[in-house]
């Protein structure tokens, strides 16, 4: 087996965004542009040589080929040893589990995660490091660096590798070990939740659904929830990882999932209802005519975690993204656990983690997650979730219904605007930006402004400074809009705006988010000129 260095030229748009590079499949599948960015990573990290580096995929289409052109180079680099999920499938809570457990010095998720799919879909390629956790900042900017100056990689001519069956094959100095994908995150879940006390919530005839959206989780669902917690057999739909997603974007909202939304508010709705994304951190969960919203979830989670044994004792503080809804904020006051806000992305919740300082971490974009792992985890989320109703005997609108008597109801509400122009965006950000010093004391449609900032995060752990992670604007302390563009398109931009408005007017808790959140609506439009900027005056998803 030869192994050599190949000349290339660097491509100038492999910039990782909120998530790790996200491109058309189109663009991946250019010379040597994979080629190039795994091994600009490489350069990038520190005394691999005989470690071990973890491969897994969310089976969406390129996969295969992708993983293949990978592990050459993997190879080539001289790791060690590297674990990859059966037929290249991981989802990324299992990567980063897989990562931990066999201590590898990181892990190459292949996904574009909630990013449509198909031949003329998305690809995307992240990489966590040895703690399981997405690469921090400093780690994303120094590779996007690298890619800007590569001019060699390294490969070798070996064959394909089969890894449709579990075991060990030698390549050069290179073990490749082919793993079940499902095994050990099934153990782990066992170990962190008591299976046999959810068990009894079937047992007692909770009646399940759970849409895997033809993505990665579907092995894991049936395992989990039909095998060994007896939900009925056929609860966990579109259960096979297709390479297209069958037409289905893989994205667990209400947008996106509208098949199962509608279906949770007929008659025959089951009790309960999760679906995840294409690579398995996400989750959504609704009970019979109820939207459990991601941001009441994180609060819920907040106040009961701990009532499961493996928390007990350790709830040390809790962090949301910025764009995520106050509703935690209430729970660790009242509570009296340190609150973190941190810019949106998964990254930034890996140094409070391994630091200790929070147990449990959420974004609107319907994340959870807690110090198990360092990705968020859409599977952990819907047992922790069952969990909660196991030991309390309570259902999910019961618990939800009582954090809004408690603190309020806050309304949260994200709406998207896709496939902007990129420099009509821009134009929109910079100009609100450049209006902050002026909206403070403003009235637009009878609501005063407060307060106006552009988002900046200090890392508590690091001391390390982002700025710019979104513009912020307070009418008081119970309404706010935060505007921000996506960090994860694969192509133009899409404008994210967040719209959040706590009531404490019980007569008000049944408004529908759509009415409640109007007029702060109307009053992003407004003040963002957005129909002149960018010819739009509706959202293109709400969630
Ligand atoms: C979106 C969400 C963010 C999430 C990210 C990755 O980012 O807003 O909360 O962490 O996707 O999720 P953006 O930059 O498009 O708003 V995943 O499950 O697609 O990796
Ligand atoms: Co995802």
């Amino acid at each position: 087996m030869d192994i050599t260095a190949i000349k290339t030229e660097p491509y100038n748009d492999q910039t990782l965004g909120t998530s790790g590079l996200r491109k058309r499949i189109s663009v991946i599948k250019q010379k040597n542009y994979i080629e190039n960015f795994v091994q600009s990573l490489f350069d990038c990290l520190e005394d691999f040589e005989g470690k071990t580096l973890v491969i897994g995929g969310d089976g969406r289409c390129y996969n295969d080929q992708a993983i293949q052109i990978i592990l050459k180079i993997a190879v080539a680099n001289q790791f060690g040893r590297i674990i990859i999920g059966q037929n290249g499938i991981l989802s990324t809570p299992a990567s980063s589990h897989v990562i931990v457990k066999y201590e590898a010095i990181g892990g190459i998720i292949l996904s574009a995660s909630h990013n449509p799919g198909g031949p003329d879909g998305d690809f995307g390629i992240k990489f966590d490091n040895e703690h399981g956790a997405p690469a921090p900042q400093e780690l994303t900017a120094k590779i996007s660096a690298r890619t800007r100056t590569i001019d060699r990689f390294w490969t070798t001519d070996m064959p394909d590798v089969d890894l449709s069956t579990i075991g060990e094959q030698i390549f050069g100095n290179t073990v490749i070990q082919v793993i079940s994908s499902v095994d050990d995150y099934v153990e782990y879940m066992q170990e962190i939740f008591d299976f046999a006390k959810i068990k009894k919530l079937f047992d007692n005839g909770m009646t399940f659904i759970y849409d895997a959206m033809n993505a990665v989780t579907g092995p894991y669902a049936v395992r989990i929830f039909e095998d060994i917690l007896g939900a009925e057999k056929g609860s966990v739909i579109h259960e096979t990882p297709l390479p297209d997603f069958g037409g289905l974007h893989p994205e667990p909202n209400l947008t996106y999932a509208k098949h199962l939304v509608d279906l949770m508010y007929t008659e025959n709705a089951p009790d309960f209802a999760a679906a995840s994304d294409g690579d398995g951190d996400r989750y959504m969960i609704l009970a019979p005519s109820f939207f459990l919203n991601p941001s009441d979830s994180l609060a819920i989670l907040s106040q009961y975690l701990d009532t499961i044994p493996f928390y007990q004792g350790k709830l040390s503080g809790v962090a949301r993204s910025m764009p995520t809804s106050f509703a935690v904020d209430g729970v660790a006051k009242s509570r009296n656990i340190p609150l973190y806000q941190t810019p949106t992305g998964w990254k930034f919740f890996g140094n409070l983690l391994t630091a200790g300082k929070i147990a449990l971490c959420g974004e609107e974009s319907f994340g959870a997650g807690s110090f198990h792992l360092q990705e968020k985890d859409g599977i952990w989320a819907v047992l922790a979730w069952l969990s909660i109703l196991a030991e309390t005997g309570k259902t999910v609108e019961q618990l939800t219904r009582e954090l809004w008597q408690k603190q309020g109801r806050v309304f949260a509400m994200l709406q998207s605007y896709e496939g902007l122009a990129t420099e009509d965006a821009c134009t929109l950000m910079a100009r609100l930006n450049a209006q902050i010093p002026n909206l403070p004391g403003t009235q637009v449609l009878g609501e005063t402004i407060t307060e106006a900032f552009n988002f900046a995060y200090t890392d508590p752990v690091t001391d390390e400074q982002t700025q710019n992670q979104g513009i912020c604007i307070l009418f008081g302390s119970d309404k706010r809009i935060v505007f921000r563009l996506s960090g994860t398109g694969s192509c133009g931009a899409t404008l994210r705006v967040y719209l959040n408005k706590r009531t404490t007017d019980s007569d008000h808790f049944n408004d529908c988010p759509i009415d409640a959140l109007a007029t702060l609506a109307e009053i992003s439009r407004i003040i963002s000129d957005l129909k002149k900027l960018t010819g739009r005056q509706m959202p293109t998803a709400i969630t």
